[in-house]
């Protein structure tokens, strides 16, 4: 072979690599988290679940209901101790003057500081910024997407898609034809009902699912023993919020954290369906009055549960 064949034929090599890795590259989605943090554990362990995922650019963390401000120090600690130090927090409205134990773990920490804008100041920024590409990832009551809502009426055409932790549609594990409230929509009813009728992209995660998915002792001690900053933090407020030696927590927020990172995959079913808050809160199906939602039913627990502790203790930050 010729020398100068010889090294044409590298440089296309060369090429095809550089371009296939280039393709190759998944795309990131962008993503708010609007979080409840502190009360609940489900929230730092969902945080922790988008820290570590390679496939999220996170915009930044918003903090609603209850007292926000005593809430924030949790999230701007868990983004301390993985270097993520540039991911803004933002506090919502402060609805009640509520402590919980998890709150100790972060309060004397000031490292890092929220950003002065309010929550919803900084959602509308951000999905106008970002047309058409931002996920709103909410897992607590819905009081910074309402107030996000007041000041931009048209919220829903910036964005990619709205996934909820939300609802009850037709029951849960324990009871799957009775139907009760749940927690997010009930506690801001309201701001509930605004978010539901507005007809956003809305996605929600309800109890329908997320009571099936437990966390098993074992799941447990292999993220503890994996023994990175944000592993410790994360059995640290898992203590904190141990009511019993056998509480166990349900993973309400992760698995709207896989549906925002994974669309259908950790679910058997998906159905669209009208729904509207009613005012005692419950999340009813009406065909005259409802906006479409598409609901996540029939989690897959053995296949999300793999793959969410696999990205915990493969996580690369913090350690
Ligand atoms: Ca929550």
């Amino acid at each position: 072979m010729k020398p100068i064949f010889c090294g044409s034929l590298v440089v296309i090599f060369c090429l095809v690599l550089l371009t296939s890795s280039v393709l190759a590259q998944p795309t990131r989605t962008k993503v708010i988290l609007d979080t409840d943090i502190g009360d609940d554990i489900d929230d730092a362990w969902a945080l922790a679940f988008i820290l570590a995922h390679q496939n999220f650019d996170l915009l930044g963390v918003t903090i609603t209901h209850g007292n926000t401000p005593a809430r924030t120090p949790i999230a701007t600690k868990m983004l301390h101790i993985t270097g993520q130090d540039k991911i803004p927090v933002a506090v919502g409205r402060k609805t009640s003057d509520g402590y919980a134990y998890q709150y100790t773990w972060a309060e004397n920490f000031t490292a890092k500081k929220p950003i002065k804008q309010s929550a919803a100041d900084f959602i509308v920024e951000q999905v106008k910024r970002y047309p058409g590409e931002v996920v709103l990832l909410a897992v607590g009551p819905l009081q910074n997407v309402a107030d996000a809502l007041r000041k931009e009426p048209n919220l829903g055409k910036y964005l990619k898609r709205v996934v909820l932790m939300s609802g009850c549609v037709y029951g849960t594990a324990s009871n799957p034809t009775k139907l009760i409230r749940e927690w997010n929509v009930f506690q801001s009813t309201a701001d509930s009902q605004l978010v539901y009728g507005a007809g956003l992209p809305l996605t929600i995660v309800p109890l329908d699912a997320t009571t099936h998915v437990r966390l098993t002792e074992d799941e447990r001690k292999q993220v503890r023993d994996y023994k990175s900053p944000l592993t410790y933090a994360l059995e640290s407020l898992y203590r904190l919020w141990l009511e019993s030696p056998t509480s166990k927590m349900t993973l309400h927020d992760q698995l709207a954290v896989a549906e925002a990172a994974s669309p259908s995959t950790f679910f058997g079913k998906k159905e669209i369906v009208p729904i509207v808050v009613d005012a005692e809160g419950y999340t009813r199906i009406d065909r005259e009055r409802g906006k479409p939602v598409t609901v996540c039913l029939e989690p897959k627990r053995d296949e999300f549960m793999k793959y969410y502790i696999g990205e915990l203790i493969h996580q690369r930050l913090g350690r």
